[in-house]
């Protein structure tokens, strides 16, 4: 009988209190993630009330202790950087000290540029630059 395959655990990452604009794209992201593996962090794109509601009872201590064990235990991390957010920028520095695995999205239609610290890091190799969702997602099935 063969083993089943182990689901990937992926951690997506995106603005929360650095800006919800993109929340959209961040739950068309989490949505084909989901069929690649385990997303941690599905409530990055919540807009459920109900939902909302209950991670919003956690405290800031919970929250950040309850990330950073999947930070530190997921597979890959999957993060849309186009809206600056210091907690993704503060993960994605832990990430890199940890050498854990990293796959960027950064949307080239905002006329916006990304963050030195992450173009000029080798450690970000894994990067995706696109305009429409899909294209990401057909990117990212290359990758994982
Ligand atoms: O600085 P920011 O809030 O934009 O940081 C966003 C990043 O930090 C995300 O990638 C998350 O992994 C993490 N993070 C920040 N705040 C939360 C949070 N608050 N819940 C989970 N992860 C968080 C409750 C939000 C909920 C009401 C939608």
């Amino acid at each position: 009988m063969s083993t089943p395959e182990k689901k990937a655990r992926i951690y997506f990452a995106g603005s929360i209190r650095g800006g919800r604009e993109d929340l959209e794209i961040y739950k068309e992201l989490i949505t084909y993630l989901q069929t690649k593996g385990t997303v941690l962090t599905e409530h990055i794109g919540l807009d459920d009330l109900d939902d909302l509601n209950k991670e919003k009872k956690r405290t800031d201590v919970d929250i950040w202790e309850r990330d950073m064990e999947w930070l530190y235990s997921c597979d890959v991390i999957v993060a849309e950087v186009t809206r600056p957010s210091l907690g993704v920028g503060y993960e994605l520095g832990i990430a890199e000290k940890i050498r854990k695995r990293v796959i960027l999205l950064f949307r080239d239609d905002t006329g916006k540029q990304c963050s030195a610290m992450l173009t000029g890091n080798a450690h970000f190799k894994e990067r995706i630059t696109y305009t429409k969702v899909a294209t990401a997602c057909e990117q990212l099935d290359a990758l994982l």
